[in-house]
């Protein structure tokens, strides 16, 4: 492979021990892995700020970033309507990916309950009467299938609609669906709105940066509200809801005594079906032939999280340690579906004679050998997937390199566990929560989420801004990417409650909850949205999602989806900070329209810090900012039962 000019030290790239340990090796093996090209392509300085404009044969045209107003396009588009143009287009991208997901999980319900689809069956039918009864869909004394085929039929709008609101709008607290409609960005349809914001950044279409803003945040709310929130709601009624489960994370999960078939990418279905195909006593017989101790399914990122959360099935890491896992020489096939899916994973594949195989005909790799999985059909392609891995089992020629570390943590929260477990099979609800952020032993609620990037030192950020968020009694909510940071820091076991502020470590320790919740893969961050409404509902904090004392943050981020998935928490109300880069050119009107003004419509705003100390700082501002808003900065005692109230009564 071509020669790494100059390495970056190990301990700047990562604070994962294996991930090290792996990159160590790979440099040994003369393997470049992409750590090393994000060290030798430094980052463009006009793309990294968004300011260049390639959207027609005149251009491109690059502002200058030192003074932003000294220059416009060739048309005369200016700095902001340059960069918000930009930003709107990774926000389609990010809302397309999580929504043409979505549809694949409808399609595939579809299939289900026409009977089509044999392999897989409605495992939680009371989540699908649950989804119905949201969605205004009669129950009462119907059949299962007739329910499921009206729900299928109203949730198809979530990606068809033209006209009006998508259906799950009736899930968002009144006022600030009151705020959305009089802003006109209540979502249609998922491909309508994707539809416009490319049409309106196009050349000579939208240009007013705060217009341009208005189909930014419709398209993201049909990504939060509709594409993801369908995918999350569709994988729990045909895969079963996420209840805890104490997981294996970390590379110690690999075995070299067994077959290990690592599953990497997006769609719940790969993995679901390579569960079966597992399970499969002949492929169990050729395993244990092949001189094997059984077979080894593992996960990694968004894949991995969602089976993780479901089925407690072991994962290996993040979004950054894909590569390093293959280092060990331990894999006997690495097989991924849609999305996150570095190019060169082939490559480094390769070089261990690891089979990498893709399966979605929409993400081909060249080079990668391709086995289509039909989901009317899907276990022909696991079946043939594990045959394969079985194979390479039986040649492994190169010297295998397992990281000894496993972390165990407790995974698999959902908003309807969060509301059964404050509150008990027969009181469940949101109150005991919304009871202790009042009497300020939980001073509010943070989502920290997503990816990893290889120009952020991995996983470091997320550790460090979750340890000071739940010093500060903040309890915090968890997707993608961030649940393996935290989990191998092993914040997510009961016991991390002791690095808690005392208020929040009362409640962990009374409920037997970790101070962090796991609750799914990115597109799961619809769990957080209808948390937040419940929190609404409950009462006591106010009468919008703008108005809970709650902050979001995605510290490493790296995908356009993140851009979306930002844009639909800040339309929603919550106040959100990334870290380490954002697409802005600083000191222009659209920064200051997105990170300061858009909160006086009630919605929440952006923030940027590139640390994490300093992204606590402002999160917990906020949420001290949240807190006097409502009148209830002030810590109370509850007192339960005076005996001189008493004597009164
Ligand atoms: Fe990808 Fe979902 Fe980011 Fe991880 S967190 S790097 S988007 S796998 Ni979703």
């Amino acid at each position: 492979m071509a020669k790494v000019k100059e390495l970056i030290k190990v301990e700047d790239i990562t604070t994962c021990d294996s991930t090290t340990e792996m990159i160590t090796k790979a440099r040994k093996d003369g393997v470049e892995l992409f750590f090393d090209r994000a060290n030798e392509i430094k980052a463009c300085p006009i793309g990294v700020q968004s300011a260049c404009c390639k959207h027609c044969a005149m251009g491109p045209c690059r502002m200058n970033t030192n003074n932003p107003y000294d220059r416009v396009g060739v048309c005369g588009a200016t700095v902001d309507t340059i960069v918000a143009r930009n930003f709107g287009r990774m926000v389609a991208a990010g809302t397309a990916a999580h929504t043409d997901h979505g549809m694949a999980m409808l399609e595939l319900f579809k299939g289900v309950i026409t009977g089509k689809v044999k392999d897989f069956t409605i495992k939680d039918p009371q989540k699908l009467y649950e989804v119905a009864e949201a969605l205004d869909i009669e129950t009462e004394g119907r059949e299962l299938k007739e329910v499921a085929l009206d729900l299928y039929k109203e949730l198809e709008l979530t990606y068809t609609q033209v006209d009006g609101e998508i259906p799950m709008v009736k899930r968002v607290p009144e006022k600030t669906l009151e705020s959305w409609r009089k802003e006109g960005i209540v979502p249609r349809g998922a491909m309508r709105e994707i539809m416009e914001m490319m049409h309106r950044s196009a050349m000579g279409v939208d240009q007013d940066y705060e217009n341009i803003t208005k189909q930014i945040s419709r398209t993201a709310l049909a990504d939060g509200w509709g594409g993801s929130m369908v995918s999350t709601d569709i994988s729990d009624i045909l895969f079963g809801t996420p209840a805890p489960v104490e997981v294996e994370m970390d590379m110690g999960v690999v075995k070299d005594d067994q077959i290990n078939i690592i599953v990497h990418g997006h769609e719940p279905i790969l993995l679901e079906a390579m569960m079966v195909s597992a399970a499969d006593p002949d492929l169990k017989r050729l395993a244990v032939d092949a001189g094997s101790k059984g077979i080894n399914l593992i996960g990694m990122c968004c894949s991995g999280l969602d089976v993780l959360s479901r089925h407690g099935l072991p994962h290996a890491g993040n979004f950054s340690s894909t590569e390093a896992v293959l280092v060990t020489g331990a894999i006997d096939a690495m097989t991924v579906d849609v999305q996150c899916i570095k190019q060169d994973l082939m490559k480094v594949a390769e070089c261990y004679d690891t089979q990498f195989i893709t399966t979605n005909y929409r993400a081909k790799i060249e080079g990668a050998t391709h086995i289509e999985l039909d989901e009317h059909d899907p276990t022909t392609c696991t079946d043939e997937i594990i045959v394969k891995a079985i194979s390479r089992f039986k040649t492994r020629s190169h010297s295998i390199q397992i990281p000894k570390n496993v972390a165990r943590g407790i995974h698999g929260f959902s908003h309807e566990y969060i509301k059964y477990m404050l509150g008990g099979s027969f009181r469940s609800g949101y109150e005991p929560l919304n009871e202790n952020i009042i009497n300020g032993r939980i001073k509010g609620v943070a989502g920290v989420v997503g990816c990893t990037n290889p120009r952020s030192k991995q996983d470091f950020s997320h550790v460090e801004l979750v340890k000071e968020l739940i010093k500060n009694d903040i309890l915090v909510l968890q997707t993608g990417c961030s649940q393996s940071a935290l989990c191998k820091a092993g914040l997510t076991t009961p016991g991390a409650a002791s690095l808690a502020g005392e208020g929040l470590a009362e409640v962990c320790e009374t409920v037997g909850i970790p101070p962090v919740l796991g609750l799914g893969a990115c597109v799961d961050n619809s769990r957080i949205l209808v948390a937040a409404s419940e929190m609404v509902r409950t009462g006591g904090l106010g009468d919008s999602i703008a108005d809970l004392p709650a902050a979001g943050c995605a510290p490493e981020w790296m995908s356009e989806k993140a851009i979306a998935i930002g844009q639909y928490f800040v339309a929603s109300g919550v106040f959100t900070v990334f870290g380490h880069t954002f697409p802005i050119v600083q000191g222009t009107n659209f920064e200051k329209h997105i990170f300061e003004e858009l909160e006086s419509k009630d919605f929440g705003k952006w923030g940027f810090a590139d640390n994490p100390y300093d992204m606590a700082r402002l999160m917990i501002a906020h949420i001290d900012k949240k807190r006097e808003a409502l009148g209830i900065n002030i810590k109370k005692e509850r007192v339960l039962a005076s005996m001189e109230d008493r004597r009164s009564l």
